[in-house]
């Protein structure tokens, strides 16, 4: 007698889809998305989503602060499938961006798979069930409670974990103090002097959106930035009277609305500008090169109301290397006789105000940090994978990852804004589709084959990492300057951005390698995706032959007679 066969005939059909629970956390962007595609192409999928907000929207829910708009143009920060013909600002407002989602989440009755006011405690691999055992509170009632799924997937979004700055004094304060990712609505600076630390993308919106109403700003930064020019400056121009201040005119909707063709032609036209700049990013290429040409001339030109500040603003490092915002406003702002830009360093705040390394002190009735996230990537709560080790553990030194979206030892957990998933430049929200899209299709994959998990091979994700660093030393990113990129250090790795483009990170999502995950099956059946030589239509009696409908035939090309000729001469 020979062996006992390895794999047993299971009672499935073979197309009938696996049974599976998918818990996602988190529902801004991401979550959003998730909630329309996993239903749409994981037939049968039990959903869940839980958001810790009182509403969906993530960043474009929790970020209020005054100025909050999107820096990237509106018509290319959208879902595809969504396209908005009222948008009324080029660069649209942090509402106007809730709004759009809120009513994507209205149209596709997302609500159906949504808790609100739900937050995540812990996670948990139960490796002898093939299940991830997940805490949820109810922020409403405090009650606790354990969800098991199948697959858990993240969606809570890089920068989301705001924190204060580390300054001696800072809670000594007795004025207002305030974050631009937690805003107080009910401040009102009217008539106030104020302090802003920071020029990241948050500083860099607020201070023109403050300036009017206060009596005077100290805006202290710590290190140089590059300010872009707008982009596709000639598109807006053309818009001729329509634009103005960025703000489209109400004949400008109605023609958006009215004509397909010039709302698809003005979309298209951003969206090649923005997916064309990509080698800007290389090091010593001459548009990298050629870029600090343009955009020193730029910022020179709106700065001309204060020429000397040219010299305290212009970085030594090239464009790029931080993140790159055109910020509309800003530099015209700080050429306010209201405006102080101070770059002496920040010694200690003080009951009343600032004092810097040169014992100035600057008294004022209110201090605004836009100092930022933690950009580490350490888990907000506690998950551990297979073994019991800990995310955080893991992650500490590196945030390794198979393509920004899942880890080896995670079985069934998938990333959405994972490291290395940002973009310095290009279409983020199209990389988000792109990454909830790959998602599915491991989740169809599983419930087609059987599998009770998949994780990326270890030797995948070294490899990815690898990759990574290599890939980042011929970038501008890895040059000397501080930014979340590198984790909020000057040297430290690239551990927030794709490597490689926008339309690089397209290409490589679209079809995933099937070979570089490892997998279980349900019942350690290597077999059990086989079934049991049926279908479900013969099982269910409903036996179709479509595949003879003339759309289901792929029907081969014909060659032409001169081609042929031309084969056999
Ligand atoms: O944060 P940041 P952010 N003392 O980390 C300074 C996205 N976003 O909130 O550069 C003094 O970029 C710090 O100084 P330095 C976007 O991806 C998008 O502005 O480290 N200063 C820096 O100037 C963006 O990149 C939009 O020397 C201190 C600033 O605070 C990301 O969010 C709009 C300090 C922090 O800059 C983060 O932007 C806004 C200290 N102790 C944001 N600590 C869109 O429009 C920190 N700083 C899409």
């Amino acid at each position: 007698m020979g062996e006992a066969p390895h794999f047993w005939i299971e009672d499935r059909c073979v197309d009938a889809p696996r049974p599976l629970r998918a818990v996602v956390i988190g529902a801004g962007i991401s979550g959003i998305l998730a909630s329309i595609r996993l239903p749409q192409r994981v037939p049968g999928l039990s959903l869940q989503i839980y958001e810790k907000n009182p509403d969906v929207g993530g960043t474009w829910f929790e970020n209020r602060y005054p100025g909050c708009a999107c820096d990237i143009p509106a018509h290319t920060y959208q879902a595809t499938f969504e396209p908005n013909h009222e948008w009324s600002q080029f660069y649209a407002s942090a509402q106007e961006i809730h709004r759009y989602w809120k009513k994507v989440v209205a149209k596709y009755n997302c609500m159906r798979h949504i808790k609100l006011n739900h937050k995540i405690a812990s996670a948990a691999w139960n490796e002898a069930g093939g299940k991830w055992e997940v805490q949820v509170q109810n922020l409403e009632t405090g009650e606790t409670f354990t969800d098991v799924c199948d697959v858990l997937v993240s969606a809570t979004g890089a920068l989301n974990d705001w924190k204060w700055p580390q300054i001696p004094g800072l809670r000594d304060f007795k004025g207002k103090l305030l974050h631009s990712a937690k805003w107080d609505e009910t401040f009102d600076w009217t008539g106030k002097r104020l302090a802003v630390i920071g020029n990241g993308s948050s500083g860099i919106q607020i201070v023109p959106a403050v300036l009017a109403k206060s009596t005077h700003i100290d805006h202290y930064i710590r290190g140089r930035t590059w300010l872009a020019p707008t982009f596709a400056r000639e598109k807006v121009d053309q818009m001729g009277k329509g634009l103005d201040n960025f703000s489209f005119s109400a004949e400008d909707i109605s023609r958006f609305k009215t004509d397909p063709d010039f709302y698809e032609k003005f979309r298209k036209d951003i969206e090649l500008e923005l997916q064309s700049v990509h080698a800007v990013t290389i090091k010593g290429s001459p548009e990298q090169l050629g870029a600090v040409e343009i955009f020193t001339e730029n910022m020179k030109r709106r700065l001309a109301g204060k020429p000397l500040l040219a010299d305290t603003l212009l970085p030594s490092f090239p464009p790029v290397c931080r993140r790159l915002t055109p910020g509309p406003g800003y530099l015209e702002a700080l050429t306010d006789p209201k405006v102080d830009v101070i770059t002496n360093g920040i010694r200690e705040v003080v009951s009343d105000g600032i004092i810097t390394t040169d014992g100035e002190h600057r008294p004022v009735d209110a201090i605004i940090c836009a100092t930022g996230f933690d950009t580490t990537f350490c888990p907000r709560f506690p998950i551990t994978g297979k073994g019991g080790v800990d995310l955080a553990d893991k992650w500490k030194q590196v945030p390794s990852t198979y393509l920004s979206l899942a880890t080896d030892e995670f079985p069934n957990y998938f990333i959405s804004l994972g490291p290395n998933s940002a973009l310095g430049t290009g279409n983020l929200l199209l990389l988000i589709e792109k990454a909830i899209d790959y998602i599915t299709l491991c989740l169809a994959k599983m419930q087609r084959d059987n599998i009770r998990s998949m994780a990326p091979r270890p030797d995948a994700v070294k490899g990815f990492v690898e990759y990574c660093d290599a890939y980042f030393q011929t970038t501008v990113f890895s040059l000397d300057c501080r930014s979340w990129y590198k984790g909020g250090t000057s040297d430290g790795r690239v551990s927030a951005l794709w490597p490689g483009s926008s339309l690089h990170a397209m290409r490589v999502l679209t079809h995933p390698r099937w070979e570089d995950f490892v997998y279980e099956y349900v019942n350690d059946n290597p077999c059990g995706w086989l079934g049991n030589g049926w279908t479900l239509e013969e099982k269910e009696k409903r036996v179709r032959v479509d595949y003879l409908n003339k759309d289901q035939i792929d029907f081969p090309p014909v060659p032409t007679t001169a081609e042929t000729e031309a084969e056999t001469t």
